[in-house]
């Protein structure tokens, strides 16, 4: 199998916002080889000059794994070309088929250099906040197999955070809702995430340190969704909202 062709098909489809067919039609590959392909294809991302600023987590939510179909907690990159700021505007042409999903976001306050337990996980948070992420599958109709989605980066495409907050901030049993034009379209509780969010900033730092990704001051860490994710159209307002952490917007152009 030709890791750079099928990593090449995917940058390519996410750049020239084209979908393309499941990898998985045409070729089988487990997910060791799923996450070299992803690895490559960030790669070609990083010739072109994308820095990665973080990783995100996905399926760490039953309501998430319900909606796509896949059952296993997987990672993914994110660079400084997917970072938006807080109201900023997303261009929806720059994307295939762009879904929003309300996350909880985490700010690495140093090197991680140790394993990353509950009882540590504050000594190596500097902030959290309440976070919007963009997924755009660069399949065709969203459809993937877990193998397809984590060669696809896990659909990463954007995503926004609201104001930092103090690491201490209490993060669980929040109610979390994704609206749309000011009125809620799907609405969670933070411990949808892995029981407890704080659980997915230990799997970050553990899939990170195991596949050979330093965090490091400053890096984001994308909890996973709390809810379900929604289409989004040109002309809506996206707000996540998370008791206590407020929240972030993005306006669709
Ligand atoms: C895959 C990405 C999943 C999450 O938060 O669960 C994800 C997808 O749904 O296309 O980001
Ligand atoms: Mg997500």
């Amino acid at each position: 199998m030709n890791y750079n062709q099928l990593a090449e098909t995917l940058d390519t489809a996410a750049l020239t916002v084209n979908s393309v067919s499941q990898l998985s039609e045409n070729q089988s590959f487990n997910l060791d080889e799923a996450y070299a392909i992803q690895s490559i294809s960030i790669m070609r991302r990083y010739i072109r000059g994308e820095r990665r600023v973080g990783l995100k987590l996905g399926f760490t939510s039953k309501a998430k794994m319900e909606q796509m179909g896949v059952h296993d907690m997987i990672w993914g990159r994110l660079t400084d070309e997917m970072y938006y700021s807080d109201g900023e505007d997303l261009q929806k042409s720059a994307y295939i088929h762009p879904r929003a999903e309300p996350e909880i976001a985490f700010s690495v306050s140093k090197k991680i250099d140790e394993e990353v337990t509950l009882e540590n996980a504050l000594d190596y948070i500097e902030a959290v906040s309440v976070a919007i992420e963009i997924i755009d599958s660069r399949y065709q109709n969203f459809k993937f197999s877990l193998e397809d989605v984590v060669a696809d980066n896990c659909s990463s495409a954007a995503f926004v955070h609201g104001e930092w907050m103090p690491a201490d901030t209490k993060i669980q049993d929040l109610a979390m809702s994704l609206n749309v034009d000011g009125k809620p379209v799907h609405e969670g509780n933070s411990n949808a995430i892995l029981g407890n969010p704080l659980e997915s900033f230990v799997a970050a730092a553990r899939l990170a340190k195991e596949n050979g990704e330093i965090l490091e001051k400053g890096d984001v860490i994308l909890a996973g969704a709390a809810t379900p994710a929604v289409f989004i159209e040109v002309g809506q307002k996206i707000e996540a909202s998370a008791t206590g952490l407020g929240t972030v917007s993005l306006n669709i152009v």
